[in-house]
This record gives structure tokens, sequence and C-alpha cells, in this order.
């Protein structure tokens, strides 16, 4: 039987990047996100494609309950996950502290670090009676620093910092591997987002300079996951050449 990976955020960026990744690998697929068109259209794409076998979760992370119904309806033997990549969040706004939207901490919060624990919780407990079993979080370079108006997002990205050090300690007993894959900028619809579809803003992110794709973050983890059994990559930071720091950025003009 192949490999299953659950991927969270599975509908864009580098959660899809993961799943067409993984399906050419011949990976069985659980792709969770919270738009239905975007995960029929990617799951039926990638089974025409590669012949594997996707199921979806439609879901959303912070909502613990339906959540957790949604991940227990899968059938058993869909429960006996190898890989969880823990991609799906977000970042709301880019303020200072004090002009802030109390909404888009919540949502930052509730998505990035309380979405995080729920998906962690049900699954590390199917893969404990396996005693085996891969969790890749998807930090951030707002994990390793902070940077002017990045507040909120940046402390929800060092909880995933603490929590994916807290889970390989939690988790070594039961044979559980942790990664923490933590991305400088990625051209994804992350600032489209951020900036609440201000299409033009997020552009200016990403003007005259060479970001990196999601591709390459998915080939990362392709690489950390492939590892022999006695090998764990605890932590890795992927950062574009031209970006020093996450506010240094060499631009061409
Ligand atoms: P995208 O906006 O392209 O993708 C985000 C994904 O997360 C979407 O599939 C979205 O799906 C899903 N998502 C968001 N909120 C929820 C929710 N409440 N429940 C379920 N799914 C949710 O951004 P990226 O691909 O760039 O972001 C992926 C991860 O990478 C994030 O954790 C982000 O913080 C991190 N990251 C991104 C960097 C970048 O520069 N792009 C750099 C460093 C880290 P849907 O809306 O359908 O639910
Ligand atoms: C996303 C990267 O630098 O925009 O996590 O915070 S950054």
């Amino acid at each position: 039987m192949s490999k299953i990976v659950l991927i969270t955020g599975a509908t864009s960026g580098i959660g899809e990047a993961c799943a067409r990744t993984f399906a050419q690998q011949g990976y069985q697929l659980i792709l969770l996100a919270r738009r239905e068109d975007r995960l029929l259209k990617i799951a039926q794409e990638l089974n025409n494609q590669y012949g594997v076998e996707i199921k979806q979760v439609l879901a959303d992370v912070r909502n613990k309950e339906s959540l957790s119904a949604a991940l227990e309806e899968l059938p058993a033997d869909w429960k006996k996950v190898d890989i969880l990549v823990n991609n799906a969040g977000l970042s709301q706004g880019l303020d200072p502290i004090d002009q802030g939207s109390t909404d888009d901490w919540d949502t930052m919060i509730d998505t990035n670090v309380k979405g995080l624990l729920y998906v962690t919780k049900v699954v590390s407990n199917w893969m404990i009676p396996q005693q085996s079993g891969h969790i890749v979080n998807i930090g951030s370079i707002a994990g390793k620093e902070v940077y002017p108006n990045g507040n909120v997002y940046c402390a929800t990205k060092h909880a995933v910092d603490a929590l994916s050090k807290a889970m390989r300690i939690d988790l070594l007993p039961h044979g559980i591997k942790v990664t923490e894959i933590n991305p400088g900028m990625v051209e994804t619809e992350f600032s489209v987002v951020r900036f609440k579809g201000d299409e033009d803003r997020a552009k200016k992110v990403y003007e005259n300079l060479e970001p990196l794709i999601a591709d390459d973050i998915a080939d990362a983890i392709s690489y950390v996951v492939s590892r022999p059994k006695h090998v764990n990559i605890n932590d890795m930071l992927i950062m574009p050449t031209v970006q020093a720091t996450a506010t240094i950025i060499k631009r061409d003009k």
C-alpha cells in the first residue's frame, strides 16, 4: 500500500505544491482546506494525472469540533497517516501593534497556532499506535526573527517554532519525527491574503526580486521526509538568495 500524506491548506501555494509533488511520487493524499471548489478541482486534476487515491477534507482548522469530526469520518485505512504537513496558515494586516485589528489577531492565532494544534492532536493519536510518522510544520523566517509591523504574525510563527520543539520531545517515545520548515519570501497567495485582496500591494512585495516559489518548499519537504529512518532534519530555514533577513532584501532597482 502507498504511503499516506495529509496536507492542510492544500488549495493554494505551498500546500498545493506539496500535493502535486507527493502525487507525482505515488502517495495517497488527504487534502484539507475550506474552499470546496478548489479542493475538488485539485483532487480531480491530480487523480487524472497521476492516478493516485485522494480524500478531500473540507474543514476550517479553527473549528475544533467540526475539524475533528471531518477527520474522524475518514475510513480507518486512511487514518494510517505517514506524513502530516501542517501548512494551513495566513497573515492578516501589517500594522503597528497599537493600530492592529484585534479580529485579525484572533484569525492568525486561531489558524496558525490553535488550528495547527487541533490537527496535530487528532493525527498524532493516529500515528502513535503505528509507532511511526512524520509531522512537518510550516514555520517561517517570521518565527526566527521579528520585523516591523509583523508583531502578531511573527508571534504565531514563534509559537510554531516552540511547538515544533515541544512535539519533537513529546512524540520521541513514539518514533514520530518532527521537522520545522521555515521559508522566507515565497510568492503565493500569502500577500494577497495579508493585504485582504489588494493585488497591487501584494505584487509590490515581490517586485524587482526573485522570490522562492511554492515548488521550492515542496521540494525541501520531499527531501526531508525521504531521509532514512534513523535521520531527522529538525529545522530548515530556506530563503531566496536575494533575502538575507526578513527585511534585508536585494532588489534589482
Ligand atoms: P496561501 O495563501 O497561498 O495558502 C494558504 C492555504 O492555507 C490555503 O490553501 C488556504 O485554504 C489554507 N487555509 C487558510 N486558513 C485556513 C483555515 N482556517 N482552515 C483550513 N485551511 C486554511 O499561502 P502560502 O502557501 O504561502 O502559506 C502556506 C503556509 O506557509 C502558511 O502557514 C504561511 O504562514 C507559511 N509561510 C508562507 C510564506 C510566504 O512567503 N508565502 C513564508 C513563510 C511561511 P482555504 O482558504 O481554501 O482554506
Ligand atoms: C511569511 C514570510 O517575511 O512575509 O511567513 O513574514 S514574511
